[in-house]
């Protein structure tokens, strides 16, 4: 009987994300509990509740009459700062539920932090869950990407909810259990290395466009809004359609113009790069957007540079408007030249999933991967049907430019694509996530790279030994000696 009036799941922690997804899980028809410890955004979510629909949310105001407002086993989803925050609302949530209860954490953590609090957490006999959510505020609302990994009994409990509550594509609903330990919140993590690499491929394809081409914000919109009708379709293509379409309406031209370009950033991308080298995955795509950022950052040193090198004599580049046939081959190039770029950089996110899983243990289904990042989240787009069905093919699949389609996509675009990039690189135009692309996949095709000389190099200077090509073995030479003796004869 008491049942009734408890709520099916809770949820700690209101800022912007948690009122979203609370929102959004009371309108799938699930009851709600909701706690901020500041509790005024306890009452901001209620009233947004009844506003949006009067939506089946409580709002409780301490941790004790939240917890013992939920049915039992209790799950409660808290999506509070990563970090020491976490560990403070789980010991505050803690003390009042029971074995068999679930904890989820719903923030960007470091996934190392959620294998510690499942440990601790287990002692207590709770379960305890790190989910990945993408999506920003209109995802937790609508419908976002979840990527839940940890005890599987506790996603069991909530599996009814997140299937419900997450976007929903033809391939079903955007979630699926990851896998154990912090496996959610690593797949989430490798999710944000890749929006990177793709926010940093389309900027470039901007930057190109408009300072080689010599395209206006209006002629953007209609180019981006044209690739998001094919391969490129994505969310973050069809966003910046829009953003090229914003004026300032405050003092007049258009509102991209005006953003001062330094980029902001969270770190999940920075982890990302840092696993990849421990693991020793080529993520240059990613890294390069990274580096990026940390370039953007220097805003008064690159004006400094400018000035420093103008003086020296650099001369400043000077495009001329594309117009004509010209024009348009450069737009086709670059959409072909984004494609391709963009592949090599989720063909890195997927190996470094990889090569994780692996190390972990964790059993990663890199096409359900791909599926369920095809709604809900920021990298959503056409595309990554493409990815799930290539791991489909084949899920030791080495790399996906080695996937007879992808391969045959990028041999089609691969003469665009060094267009693109040699154009850039003559007009002094940086693309490196597009370079870093190029050269990935250049290094990746070639049977014999020129790290023979460095294996000489070090054998020269170390002693560090190299095999041979045609005779199996460690070999040194002296190579000092060799060398001085040939010099003389
Ligand atoms: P607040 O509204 O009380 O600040 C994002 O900052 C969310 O995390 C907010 O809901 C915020 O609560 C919550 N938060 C941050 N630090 C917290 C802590 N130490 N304990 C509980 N909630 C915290």
């Amino acid at each position: 009987m008491e049942s009734a009036l408890l709520s099916r799941i809770g949820l700690a922690g209101l800022a912007v994300m948690g009122q979203n997804l609370a929102l959004n899980i009371a309108e799938k028809g699930f009851p709600i509990s909701v706690y901020n410890r500041t509790t005024s955004k306890v009452d901001e979510t209620l009233d947004r509740a009844h506003r949006e629909g009067n939506l089946p949310l409580t709002g409780h105001y301490n941790p004790r009459d939240f917890v013992l407002s939920l049915q039992r086993p209790r799950s409660v989803i808290i999506l509070v700062k990563a970090g020491a925050p976490v560990d403070q609302t789980i010991a505050a949530l803690s003390e009042h539920m029971e074995s068999g209860d679930t904890i989820i954490d719903g923030g960007n953590e470091w996934y190392e932090n959620t294998e510690r609090r499942i440990k601790e957490t287990a002692d207590r006999g709770i379960l305890y869950l790190g989910m990945g959510v993408s999506g920003g505020e209109d995802g937790a609302r609508n419908g976002p990407s979840l990527m839940p990994g940890g005890s599987y009994q506790a996603y069991l409990n909530i599996e009814d909810i997140v299937k419900k509550v997450a976007a929903q594509v033809e391939d079903g609903p955007c979630v699926t259990y990851i896998g154990e330990g912090g496996s959610g919140n690593f797949v989430k993590m490798v999710h944000n290395g890749i929006e990177y690499g793709d926010m940093q491929l389309i900027s470039e394809a901007y930057d190109v466009l408009k300072n080689v081409g010599g395209l206006t914000n209006s002629e953007l919109a209609e180019i981006f809004d044209e690739w998001n009708r094919g391969e490129l379709e994505s969310f973050l293509v069809e966003i910046t359609t829009d953003i090229f379409r914003v004026k300032d309406e405050q003092y007049g031209g258009e509102l991209v113009d005006k953003i001062l370009d330094k980029t902001g950033m969270k770190g999940t991308g920075k982890w990302t790069v840092q696993q990849a080298a421990e693991l020793s995955i080529a993520a240059p795509t990613i890294a390069a957007s990274l580096d990026c950022r940390y370039l953007s950052g220097l805003k008064e040193e690159r004006e400094a540079a400018a000035e420093v090198l103008k003086g020296a004599g650099l001369k400043e580049y000077v495009g001329v408007t594309k117009t004509g046939a010209e024009k348009k081959q450069l737009i086709d190039d670059v959409r072909q030249a984004l494609y391709a770029s963009k592949i090599c950089s989720y063909a890195q996110g997927m190996n470094l999933l990889r090569a994780k899983s692996f190390e972990k243990g964790w059993n990663l289904n890199l096409g359900e991967l791909a599926r369920i990042w095809k709604g809900g989240c920021i990298i959503r787009a056409v595309f990554l049907d493409r990815i799930k069905k290539a791991y489909q093919r084949n899920p030791n699949l080495a790399n996906l430019v080695v996937d007879p389609e992808f391969a045959k996509e990028m041999v089609q675009r691969e003469g665009a694509w060094r267009r693109v990039v040699k154009e850039a690189i003559g007009a002094g135009i940086t693309t490196p996530g597009m370079c870093a692309s190029l050269a990935y996949f250049d290094t990746y095709k070639r049977p014999r790279v020129p790290a023979n000389l460095v294996q000489a190099q070090r054998d020269y200077f170390g002693a560090h030994t190299y095999e041979r090509i045609d005779i199996p073995g460690a070999y040194h030479t002296e190579w000092s000696k060799l060398a001085k003796s040939n010099i003389k004869s």
